[in-house]
């Protein structure tokens, strides 16, 4: 059979395996993995890895949020994806206050289709909790969104309380939906906000002072207890610091259904950001924020024993100029985010496995397969494999490059990582069998993103 693309001579790797073979690629999908393939195209990727594509389940694109909306859309933010070696995404639909969750799911769907260049999916943060939304709940799944997140944060706008997250919690479980939390907890923090600011303290620096290691604490505790309760599993998002995974580890070490991940910013970035000049802290003001550098050390170890079985990326990016300029004299205006959508892949291959920190295999897996997996896409995304979607990188392991947003794709004016030398990057990127990123220039076509229907969680 005739392939439409043939990727030869790379070493492919999975989470599981490294080796060097040919991939055929028909209709979208990867054909079979064998040496003798004709195509009428012909990658060649002598000296490249052939990676899965990125899987990154934590975006927050066109999103409205603390009077401003985050400055990558789906047409830019998945090209940015694209560029950084991520193929597929699922982003999180909010549910504004009165809305039922199919009007959620229709408004995100919109902000979506036809704008994206990479496969989507959606959990919806459920905000408003009734007997009606915990029915629809159901309904959701039935349309392919498997997973509900919860923010314990953001008192007064996207909190919920206890009796909520129970109950979504045991509805989640009958119906074989994964529960996401954002764990801070909400009443400290806006106390602590409240104090801060009633002293005069309204630069950068306070948002780390409002949100202290123990408000997570408390709320990942709070939320594997609920979970326990209810026999659910349990996801933890954006996981910060030492304290927090202490408690995921313990939970784990009980034999609870309990995951969590954590992202490139609370690995790379330290408190000490918090003090650049001229406002420069802004850049930073993130939830939960990020922490003393001692921390580091422990999350990299969570990854290396398991306890984080994900990296993905929070990826909410704001203008410096024009957004988080909106809390020049007040941080709790700063809308609260960063960008990292395209970085993630080669900031964790370059201090992950050239650092020596983890196996090329374990790279794959926690950035493509256990995403997938977790979240109702394997094998469809996440693994290359004879049916899988063609969702291919060919990483070149000796470029270097020095990061900056001058020559990201993400629609924001500056990354967190300017100046930062990565070894390794993507330089080929095909997307449902199709190259869409040649040496540095998108050649694709935009906008072919497809929402995916995703399968019911299975722990
Ligand atoms: N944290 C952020 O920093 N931004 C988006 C939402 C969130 O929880
Ligand atoms: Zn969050
Ligand atoms: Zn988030």
């Amino acid at each position: 059979m005739d392939m439409d693309l043939v990727i030869k001579n790379g070493t492919i790797v999975t989470a599981s395996d490294t080796y060097k073979s040919d991939i055929g690629v028909k209709n979208g999908k990867i054909a079979g993995i064998w040496k003798g393939f004709e195509g009428e195209k012909v990658i060649d990727a002598k000296g490249m890895f052939v990676f899965p594509g990125g899987v990154d389940v934590h975006t927050h694109l066109d999103m409205p949020f603390m009077g401003t909306s985050s400055s990558d859309d789906f047409a830019t933010g998945t090209i940015a994806a694209a560029f950084g070696g991520t193929t597929s995404l699922v982003d999180f639909a909010i549910q504004q206050h009165g809305d039922s969750l199919s009007q959620t799911l229709a408004d995100w769907k919109k902000k979506a289709e036809g704008k994206a260049s990479i496969d989507y999916g959606f959990h919806i943060a459920v905000t408003d909790v009734n007997d009606s939304i915990i029915k629809e709940m159901g309904t959701m799944v039935e349309e392919g969104v498997t997973s509900f997140k919860l923010f314990l944060a953001y008192k007064g706008s996207l909190m919920v309380d206890d009796a909520a997250i129970f109950r979504i919690l045991e509805r989640s479980r009958e119906i074989g939906a994964l529960v996401m939390v954002h764990a801070e907890n909400g009443h400290l923090i806006d106390i602590l906000t409240k104090q801060l600011l009633s002293e005069g303290k309204s630069a950068p620096l306070y948002h780390a002072e409002a949100h202290p290691v123990i408000a997570e604490k408390e709320a990942v505790e709070r939320a594997i207890a609920l979970a326990e309760a209810a026999s659910a599993p349990l996801y933890i998002v954006h996981t910060s610091c030492d304290d927090a995974l202490k408690g995921i580890k313990q939970a784990r070490e009980k034999g609870l259904p309990v995951y969590a991940e954590t992202c490139p910013q609370y690995l790379f970035l330290d408190d000490e950001k918090y003090k650049e000049p001229n406002f420069g802290g802004a850049k930073y003001v993130m939830s939960p924020p990020i922490r003393a550098k001692r921390n580091q050390n422990a999350l990299w170890k969570g990854i290396k024993t398991g306890d984080f079985q994900v990296i993905s990326t929070d990826h909410c990016p704001f203008f410096m100029k024009g957004q988080k300029d909106m809390g020049k004299d007040d941080w709790s205006k700063i809308p609260n985010g960063c960008p990292g959508i395209e970085t993630r892949i080669p900031l964790m291959y370059s201090e992950g496995v050239v650092k020596g920190r983890m196996s090329i295999n374990k790279f794959v897996e926690i950035c493509s397969a256990n995403p997938a997996k977790l979240l109702g896409l394997y094998p469809m995304k996440g693994t290359i494999a004879p049916g899988s979607d063609a969702d291919l990188v060919i990483f070149d392991p000796e470029k270097k490059v020095t990061l900056s947003y001058k020559n990201l794709h993400q629609n924001v004016d500056y990354t967190p990582y300017e100046g930062m030398v990565v070894k390794g990057y993507p330089v080929k990127v095909v997307v449902n069998g199709e190259l869409k990123v040649d040496d540095g220039k998108f050649v694709g076509k935009r906008g072919t993103g497809k929402f995916i229907k995703r399968n019911r969680f299975e722990g």
